[in-house]
């Protein structure tokens, strides 16, 4: 069995503990004897060398003429016959342009078609690989630009007390009250309660609480740093649907008129601190992309083994050549302890260990591909939100690859586009609370609105998503991303609010037991790609 394709060097040398470079990779498959110069690497590699680098290559093709011609069918690795019943037969040259999804409306692209633009691929490796060998376009690490923000790992000095809460939610009022302001002439709640009966007045404030009345209206409780004061919102004022959207701690302002007595203040208006209308977007200025993925789980029964080798196989394929940031939201590990009865659905029962065969299924990327992750809630960090960006130890098994390891969330601007990565736990409990047409899990992007809007990855409190004080609040999105990333619902779903790019990308992991109780159907094997140019993305299907 010949070593005829790209990726299956790629996976014969991870095979070996090493990384490789596309070039060497490609060099390698344009070898006269491919499996023999695969060898010959593998062999004189300098003992620390950790990636295989194209210079390694030349070192031992240079020093055989080229002798040969065509491929060769020596080099059989029986170990590796697995994965060729999972790559699909590769039956033609032809590839089909990708097709770009621009506008998307929400609908579009999880219901009302299929958000798969293309199956897997479709090229023929080898000779694709033969033909590119001298046009393949070198990346060239200088055109890269990669900055990380937000990250607070190393940071955190929360130690859980009374005064780190006051602190954080000071933060979070100072930050989102200012993009308000420009908006309503605001009072602090100790003026407006001094001001006279029947004065228009203004408050921004967190939402202390929020009930419905007996004659159906609204009584939202705001706090601001002086003292809270109550709202009353009027069934018959059409902001029912702003009301539905409100959630406990988040940052809101409402204008109205107080009452005779000043004791309350009647709504005419609510505002979110949202994203405008009027975002510009950034983009990179050539033709490059940013693979968009999370939730991979190993270590679960269910990790999905085959689609991730197609997925990297593909990687490694010059349809790929653009892909190269690949950005990964949290859940690389299935974890141990984090759901009730989880160890049963484990196939790898120690969490080192499941690091490790993570790490083995990260050589499988290209290495010159920058990679960029997050904890999630399945990942060895504390649960609660910000997480810092893993311990030394589990960096360490991690580190085969060079990635940046940051926080959850982060900024990470790719050749001057902004992406904002969130895992992505707080999006349940807006699914929980919001009616199903503001939120699902069918459109999973229509619950990172609400977070857009609200200008805040995680809002509530004391819920189910955890979050732990700190001396800012990390969990703000203070500057307008122009892409929003996150995973954790499993579900598949993008499109654009305020000109912000939401995706959610899926998961690598077929449905748990427990997805299976209550109904979850996740899209798993998928890889959202985006052009960084055009902020168009073209989703590929590897499962
Ligand atoms: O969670 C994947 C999705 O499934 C996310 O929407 C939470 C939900 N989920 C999965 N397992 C459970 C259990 N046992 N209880 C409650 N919700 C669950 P992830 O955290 O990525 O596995
Ligand atoms: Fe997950
Ligand atoms: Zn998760």
């Amino acid at each position: 069995m010949p070593l005829e394709s790209n990726a299956r060097i790629a996976k014969e040398l991870a095979r070996h503990g090493y990384n490789a470079e596309r070039e060497a990779i490609t060099l390698l498959a344009s070898a006269p004897d491919s499996a023999t110069a695969v060898e010959s690497v593998v062999d004189r590699a300098p003992d620390d060398a950790l990636r295989i680098t194209s210079d390694h290559v030349r070192a031992v093709t240079n020093d055989r003429s080229a002798s040969g011609t065509g491929p060769t069918s020596s080099g059989p690795d029986p170990t590796d016959s697995e994965s060729d019943s999972t790559v699909p037969a590769a039956e033609s040259t032809h590839e089909s342009p990708p097709t770009r999804n621009g506008d998307i409306s929400p609908s579009e692209a999880t219901k009302d078609r299929s958000p798969v633009e293309t199956e897997g691929y479709s090229s023929t490796l080898r000779s694709d690989s033969n033909r590119n060998t001298d046009s393949a376009p070198h990346h060239d690490p200088d055109l890269r630009e990669l900055e990380i923000g937000n990250d607070m790992t190393g940071r955190s000095t929360g130690t859980g007390e009374y005064g780190d809460f006051v602190r954080t939610f000071r933060d979070r009022y100072e930050r989102l009250s200012k993009v308000l302001r420009g908006r309503v002439n605001h009072r602090p709640a100790e003026a407006i309660a001094e001001m006279p009966g029947g004065s228009d007045a203004a408050m921004i404030g967190l939402v202390n609480d929020v009930r419905s009345t007996k004659s159906g209206h609204w009584l939202v409780e705001l706090e601001d740093t002086t003292g809270t004061f109550p709202a009353l919102v009027m069934k018959d004022k059409g902001l029912a649907d702003l009301v539905d959207e409100i959630l406990m701690d988040e940052c809101l302002a409402v204008e109205g008129t107080l009452a005779d007595d000043s004791g309350i203040l009647f709504a005419d208006s609510l505002h979110f601190p949202d994203v405008p209308r009027t975002h510009r977007t950034g983009a990179a200025d050539r033709h490059v992309q940013a693979a968009l993925i999370s939730d991979i789980h190993v270590g679960s029964d269910e990790f999905m083994a085959d689609a991730w080798h197609r997925f990297t196989d593909w990687l490694h394929t010059p349809e790929a050549e653009p892909v190269e940031y690949l950005l990964l939201a949290g859940d690389m590990v299935e974890g141990v302890g984090v759901y009730p009865n989880q160890d049963e659905e484990l196939e790898i029962v120690d969490i080192y260990d499941q690091y490790e065969a993570f790490a083995e299924h990260l050589k499988e990327v290209p290495a010159d591909t920058e990679i960029v992750m997050i904890p999630g809630n399945h990942d060895a960090v504390r649960l609660a939100e910000p997480q810092p960006g893993f311990n030394d130890e589990i960096r360490s098994i991690m580190d085969v690859h060079d990635a940046q390891i940051v926080s959850n969330p982060a900024t990470v601007t790719v050749e001057g586009v902004d992406v904002l990565m969130y895992h992505g736990v707080s999006l349940d409990e807006v699914i929980a609370e919001l009616p199903e047409e503001k939120a699902s899990y069918d459109e999973p992007h229509k619950a990172m609105y609400q977070l857009l809007k609200k200008r805040h990855v995680a809002p509530q409190f004391g819920g189910h998503t955890r979050v732990a004080p700190e001396e800012r609040d990390y969990l703000v999105i203070e500057d307008v991303p122009d892409v929003f990333h996150t995973g954790h619902v499993h579900k598949l779903g993008w499109g654009k609010y305020h000109n912000v790019l939401a995706v959610n990308s899926g998961c690598w992991q077929a449905q748990t037991d427990f997805q299976k109780s209550v109904n979850i159907d996740p899209d798993a094997g998928y890889a959202p790609i985006l052009d960084l140019d055009t902020l168009e993305m073209t989703v590929r299907k590897f499962s």
